[in-house]
């Protein structure tokens, strides 16, 4: 830590406008793998045979067959503390918007209003060739990357390496950024850009930054204060510091 909790809590009873900007490390506690560090997707499986369109047009079945495990994985994941206490906190603030980069809806359905999905939404997919969009129950997958009517192959509607992030999202992100009082950066290793320069943009824009990791990361040097911890134990002790009390 580096500035003291009394000096994080004023900063937040002041705050009119929060932004969160998260990362997979917010989603851990719900059950979902992280891409880095310890127990890191990247660890076992490359991302580049992955995680860009090329690598999909060379083995769509294998990028399907990825992303059909991870769909398992989330049905049966809940959000938790931390996702419910950033929705929570709308009654706290008079202004809130989550900035994620992740792509499993877990801030949505906690009750988030406000949400700004970086990188695309895993329960979503679009044909490559005539842009029709699937919602994921309406395409059973057995074995093979499933075709629109067009013939064209249907992908999940995420961002991978090497594409352009959805421009109407990333401007209205950097908006929140610009214009925020408080951001907190909460689980993500803040290595990928451009939606790593998204702190960067409230730092310079006056905000107030809070970094809750389990491990430093690539911005905890720039931050006003840094929370050591679990997402899900760190962020609701402190949001509950500043409810007001039950009457
Ligand atoms: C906890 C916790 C707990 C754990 N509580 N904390 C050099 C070479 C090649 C490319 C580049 C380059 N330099 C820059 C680039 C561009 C590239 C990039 O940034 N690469 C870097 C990795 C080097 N970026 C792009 O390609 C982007 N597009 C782009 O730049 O467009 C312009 C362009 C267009 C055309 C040509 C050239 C340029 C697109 C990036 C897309 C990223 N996509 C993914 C996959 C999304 C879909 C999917 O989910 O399948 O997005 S990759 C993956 O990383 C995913 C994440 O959103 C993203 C960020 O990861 P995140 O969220 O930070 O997670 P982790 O795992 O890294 O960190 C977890 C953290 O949680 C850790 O710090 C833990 O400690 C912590 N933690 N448990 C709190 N309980
Ligand atoms: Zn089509």
């Amino acid at each position: 830590m580096k500035d003291s909790r009394e000096h994080i809590l004023k900063k937040l009873l002041d705050a009119e406008s929060v932004v969160y900007f998260t990362g997979a490390g917010i989603s851990a506690e719900s059950g979902i793998s992280t891409f880095r560090g310890a127990g890191g997707i990247w660890n076992k499986l490359k991302p580049e045979e992955l995680a860009s369109f090329d690598a999909f047009l060379r083995n769509p079945d294998l990028v399907w067959e990825w992303y059909q495990y991870r769909r398992t994985v989330l049905k049966d994941a809940k959000p938790n503390a931390a996702h419910i206490a950033i929705a929570e906190s709308e009654k706290s603030f008079p202004n809130v918007d989550v900035v994620t980069q992740n792509v499993d809806n877990l801030h949505r359905r906690a009750g988030s209003t406000s949400v700004y999905e970086l990188h695309g939404n895993i329960e979503r997919n679009f044909c490559i060739k005539c842009h029709t969009y699937y919602n994921q129950p309406d395409l059973p997958f057995e074995n093979k990357a499933p075709k629109c009517e067009c013939g064209g192959l249907i992908r999940p509607d995420v961002v991978w390496f090497g594409e352009y992030l959805p421009q109407e999202v990333f401007e209205a992100s950097e908006q929140a950024a610009r214009n925020c009082d408080v951001m907190f950066v909460i689980g993500t290793s803040a290595v990928v850009y451009p939606a790593a320069g998204i702190p960067s943009m409230a730092i310079r824009h006056g905000a107030y930054l809070i970094e809750i990791n389990i491990e430093p990361t690539d911005i905890t040097y720039s931050v006003n204060a840094s929370l050591m911890g679990k997402a899900g134990e760190v962020l609701p002790g402190l949001l509950n510091e500043i409810k007001p009390p039950k009457k």
